[in-house]
């Protein structure tokens, strides 16, 4: 299937934003969904709504059959060992702060180092900066290269046997840059630290292989990856899962109660207190079925040719300045000169292109950048040169109309 037929199974893609076709790159804050997701979503609550894991009731057995069914195929779909390692979320936000809630409240103490990148998402910042406040331990940084990538050298030097624990991304959300996570995992583990990925910008758009990365935790959500809000995924190797404590405790996650002591389900179902997110879940295991139909490969490699066309198309326009290494995940980041990002994406709005203008929850990646802000473009499967096309004109239109008002 190429990008106009999959087109076609996206709805949303039809409609018309301020009178024009909207051209939609703004995925990586989050993906559209396709019909197989959304009619998943509406046979679970048209034909057999229902709580999971009570009772013998048909509807209520054909929910935890959809809701753990879901697990499986996200087992297969970042080759995890065993459904024990994958724990449902509501986010990768969340996944990121159950780690370290529990993991990192336990195993880290004073003097300890936590290492981290500036080019992290704030949810993979401000749990550490807890959890150093609270255990009294250091957060250290491995430097950015100017082009915003990192070295392996750079990380030799930051990981030593005091650091705990890495935390890093898989892919930036404003560079693009892709990081060697398998490499980091094995430093790391020379050291005795663990490694918590953040998969939130990788896991939709490339292969993303547990076994082969080696890392110890790694979080993602289903929002950008063609499945619901409120369902995301922590992925944990059951080592370190059986030896942690649940952060939220309740119905669901039990396996005894009496009046002074309880004990825990076993692993996975310890750390999923209260009603689960069912129809979220349903919805992930049918946008990793439609995922995988179109394959993950081909999804990399188109995204890979839109990046690169954006990147020639974009350089040779005047005022442009674009942030990031050449060798980028398929999103563009970029600031036309004396027009701030916001009027830049109101502007195209108008035009009916959604792209993202902000700090990306990256304040210390803009504070090194030394911008207050910036725009950018996200693609996915869906995406076309021709919408890289209509986002160029837009903003040559942009910049005449900014360059007379100046
Ligand atoms: N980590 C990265 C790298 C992200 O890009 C995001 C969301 C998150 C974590 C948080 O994910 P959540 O699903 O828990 O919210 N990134 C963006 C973005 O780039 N624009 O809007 C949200």
């Amino acid at each position: 299937m190429n990008a106009k037929e999959i087109r076609q199974l996206f709805p949303i893609l039809n409609e018309e934003v301020n009178g024009n076709p909207l051209v939609y790159l703004d995925s990586a804050a989050s993906s559209q969904k396709p019909v197989q997701v959304i009619e998943a979503i509406d046979d679970y609550y048209r034909h057999y709504n229902s709580n999971v894991h009570r009772g013998v009731h048909t509807l209520g057995t054909k929910a935890t059959d959809a809701y753990e069914g879901a697990r499986e195929k996200v087992r297969q779909f970042i080759n995890a060992h065993s459904t024990e390692e994958i724990i449902y979320t509501r986010g990768t936000t969340t996944a990121i702060n159950l780690v370290a809630s529990s993991y990192a409240k336990a195993n880290v103490s004073e003097g300890d180092e936590i290492v981290l990148t500036p080019m992290e998402h704030h949810s993979n910042i401000i749990p550490w900066q807890q959890v150093a406040k609270e255990n009294g331990a250091t957060l250290k940084y491995i430097p950015l290269q100017e082009d915003g990538s990192i070295t392996l050298d750079d990380a030799r030097e930051a990981i030593t046997d005091k650091t705990k624990i890495v935390a890093i991304s898989h892919v930036s959300n404003v560079l693009g840059t892709i990081n060697p996570i398998k490499e980091i995992t094995e430093m790391a583990h020379q050291h005795g630290a663990v490694v918590v990925v953040d998969g939130a910008q990788s896991a939709p758009h490339m292969k993303v292989d547990m076994q082969q990365l080696g890392c110890d935790f790694f979080a993602f959500s289903g929002h950008k990856m063609c499945a619901p809000t409120g369902i995301g995924i922590l992925y944990g190797k059951k080592e370190h899962l059986e030896k942690m404590e649940p952060i939220e405790f309740g119905g669901e996650m039990i396996d005894f109660v009496g009046l002074y002591e309880s004990t825990w389900k076993e692993l996975p179902w310890k750390f999923e207190g209260g009603t689960p997110i069912i129809a979220g879940a349903i919805g992930l295991g049918a946008a990793i079925d439609f995922l995988e139909e179109i394959g993950l490969d081909a999804i990399e490699q188109h995204e890979h040719e839109l990046s690169e066309y954006a990147l020639e198309r974009f350089e040779q326009m005047e005022d442009m300045m674009i942030y990031g290494p050449k060798k980028r995940a398929g999103l563009m980041t970029f600031n036309l000169k004396d027009v701030h990002p916001h009027d830049l994406a109101t502007v195209v709005d108008q035009e009916g292109i959604a792209i993202r203008a902000g700090h990306h929850c990256a304040q210390p990646l803009m504070k090194w950048l030394d911008v207050s802000a910036t725009a950018r473009a996200s693609f996915y499967l869906y995406n076309t040169k021709e919408d890289i096309d209509s986002l160029a004109n837009a903003l040559l239109k942009t910049k005449e109309y900014f360059g007379d008002v100046f």
